[in-house]
C-alpha cells in the first residue's frame, strides 16, 4: 500500500534528479558529449518514473538507468549528495557553464573564449567579440533564462496568433514545444504556422514579424527579420505590453499543410523523444524528418496527413504530446 504522499515523494525524488542534473550540466560545460548525454536520458527516465524511489532494485529494470548510475543513484540516497559534483566544477567548468548559458554561444566559442583568458560576462562585453546574437545573449542573459509560466505562454500565443491571422486568416495556429506537452513552465515559446496554400508560404512570416515590430511586442531579432522576402523560421525576442512583463524567447516557423503533420511531432518534441522517433524509424528501414517520413532505400515519401499516421507507420501505439518526455 503507497502511504506516501505526493510532495514527499517529489521531495525525495527531487533531490536524486536534481544532483544527477548537476553532473549533466557540469558534463556538458566541458562539452563532454558522451555523459552528458548519459545522464540527460537517466534523468528523463526517472523524471517519468511514477513511485517515490526508495529502493534502488527497483530501478534496475527502468531505461537509462546503467550500473554506474545505479551506484550514483545510491550514493545520493546514503549521503544526500554526490561527490562527483564538487570534483567537476572546478573553476573552469563554472566558467565555461556561465559562457554557455548566453544565446548563440557554442561550446567551441565557448573553449575559445576561456583560452583568450576571459572569466566574467563583462570580460566577454569587453573582448569577446561576440557574434550579434551573442550581444543580445548577453544582454538579456539573466532574463531569457527565466522559466515561463503557462499563462503567460498562453497570451504569447494569443498574441502572435491574433496578428497571424490579420495576416492570413486561413493558417492554422499549432503551439508546440514544451506548451504543447502540457508543461506548467516553458524556457521559451515555440508556434508553428500552418499555411494550407503550399505557394508562396514563405512570404507570409516576414510580413507578421513585421506587424509584430509595430506592436512593440517583438524587440530583438536572433533569426530571421522582417526584411526578407522568404523565411521559414524566426527566433527573436518579445515583451507583452503591460506593468512588470519579462522578456521571452520566441521561436516561431512556418510550414505548408503538407508536411504539417511530421512538423508538429518534431516542433512538440521533446528533442529526447525525437531522438527516439528517428532511431526507432531507422531500425524500421524508414528515415524520419521535421518534414517527412520517407520509406527507405526508394526515399519513398509516405503520407502523413496526422501525427497518428506516423505512429501506425512506425508500428507504435499513439502517444499524445502530453506523454512525450521521453
Ligand atoms: N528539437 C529537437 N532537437 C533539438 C532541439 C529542438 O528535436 N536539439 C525539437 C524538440 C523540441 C522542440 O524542437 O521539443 C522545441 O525546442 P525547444 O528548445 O524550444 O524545447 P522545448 O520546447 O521542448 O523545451 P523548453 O521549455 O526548454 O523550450
Ligand atoms: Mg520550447
Ligand atoms: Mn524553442
Amino acid at each position: 500500500k503507497d502511504t506516501h504522499n505526493k510532495s514527499e515523494e517529489n521531495k525525495s525524488n527531487q533531490i536524486i534528479i536534481n544532483e544527477l542534473q548537476k553532473l549533466a550540466d557540469g558534463y556538458r560545460a566541458r562539452n563532454d558529449k558522451w555523459r552528458n548525454f548519459a545522464y540527460i536520458k537517466a534523468i528523463a527516465s526517472l523524471k517519468s518514473y511514477p513511485k517515490c524511489i526508495n529502493n534502488i532494485n527497483e530501478l534496475k529494470s527502468l531505461p537509462n538507468i546503467t550500473p554506474k548510475i545505479i551506484d550514483k543513484i545510491s550514493e545520493i540516497m546514503e549521503d544526500g549528495y554526490l561527490s562527483k559534483v564538487q570534483d567537476i566544477y572546478d573553476e573552469k567548468t563554472k566558467t565555461l557553464e556561465m559562457f554557455s548559458k548566453i544565446w548563440g554561444a557554442g561550446p567551441v566559442t565557448v573553449q575559445l573564449w576561456y583560452q583568450k583568458g576571459l572569466r566574467t560576462l563583462d570580460d566577454l562585453n569587453e573582448k569577446g567579440n561576440l557574434t550579434f546574437q551573442q550581444k543580445i545573449g548577453l544582454k538579456y542573459y539573466n532574463e531569457i533564462q527565466e522559466l515561463i509560466p503557462r499563462s503567460e505562454v498562453k497570451e504569447i500565443i494569443d498574441m502572435v496568433s491574433k496578428t497571424a491571422l490579420e495576416v492570413k486568416p486561413s493558417l492554422r495556429i499549432m503551439p508546440c514545444g514544451s506548451y504543447r506537452r502540457g508543461k506548467q513552465t516553458c524556457g521559451d515559446i515555440d508556434i508553428l504556422l500552418i499555411a494550407k496554400d503550399s505557394n508562396n508560404y514563405d512570404s507570409i512570416l516576414p510580413k507578421i514579424i513585421h506587424k509584430l515590430k509595430l506592436d512593440g511586442f517583438l524587440i530583438e531579432d536572433l533569426v530571421g527579420t522582417a526584411n526578407s522576402s522568404s523565411c521559414f523560421k524566426y527566433f527573436g525576442l518579445c515583451k507583452l505590453n503591460r506593468e512588470n512583463s519579462k522578456v521571452r524567447r520566441l521561436d516561431i516557423f512556418i510550414v505548408s499543410e503538407e508536411t504539417s503533420a511530421c512538423s508538429i511531432l518534431h516542433y512538440t518534441g521533446s528533442a529526447l523523444f525525437n531522438r527516439a522517433m528517428r532511431l526507432h524509424a531507422s531500425k524500421m528501414n524508414m528515415h524520419l524528418s521535421d518534414t517527412t517520413l520517407m520509406l527507405l532505400p526508394q526515399n519513398k515519401v509516405l503520407s502523413t496527413p496526422t501525427e497518428e499516421a506516423i505512429f501506425e507507420y512506425l508500428g507504435l501505439k499513439f502517444r499524445p504530446a502530453e506523454d512525450r518526455e521521453i
